[in-house]
């Protein structure tokens, strides 16, 4: 299988409650490579412009909001199939679907404030990771 790379961002929520390590601990145990990271606070125009697609979404605005409430960790992650990989640690997007043992469903507070964001497809990824990162911050 090819080796993938996605973009993972641990949320403002999960920076408040200091369990970085924590989460960090689940995406490497599931064979999951830190390849960059990089801890930093997104203006407005930032979170706009990454959260796009979802422009015309109801919860659009309060994402936005919640985004820019605080430090994010935003990650390069690297390994076989990690797209899907990392979409099946993180859990689904509501923690009360989240399957036990997953990011959401151990750290989640609710379907917004849901501790992590992980790339829903190899070509997305591709995308985010450079909105977030230069190729020489990335070291494979
Ligand atoms: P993500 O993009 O953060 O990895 O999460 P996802 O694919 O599981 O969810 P998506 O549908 O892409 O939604 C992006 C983020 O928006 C917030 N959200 N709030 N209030 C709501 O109904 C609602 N729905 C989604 C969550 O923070 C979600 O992760
Ligand atoms: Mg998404």
């Amino acid at each position: 299988m090819a080796i993938e790379r996605t973009l993972s961002i641990i949320k403002p929520d999960a920076t408040a409650r200091n369990i970085t390590g924590k989460i960090i601990d689940k995406l490497e145990s599931a064979g999951l490579k830190v390849v960059a990271q990089k801890r930093v606070k997104w203006s407005t125009e930032q979170a706009q412009k990454f959260y796009e697609v979802h422009k015309e979404r109801p919860f659009y605005n309060d994402l936005v909001t919640f985004m820019t409430s605080g430090p994010i960790v935003v990650q390069v992650l690297e390994g076989e199939n990690a797209v899907a990989k990392n979409r099946e640690v993180m859990g689904a997007t509501n923690p009360k679907d989240a399957a036990a043992g997953t990011i959401r469903a151990e750290f989640a507070e609710d379907i917004e404030r849901n501790s992590v964001h992980g790339s829903d497809s190899a070509e997305n990824a591709a995308a985010e990771i450079k909105l977030n990162f230069s190729d020489d911050e990335i070291v494979g």
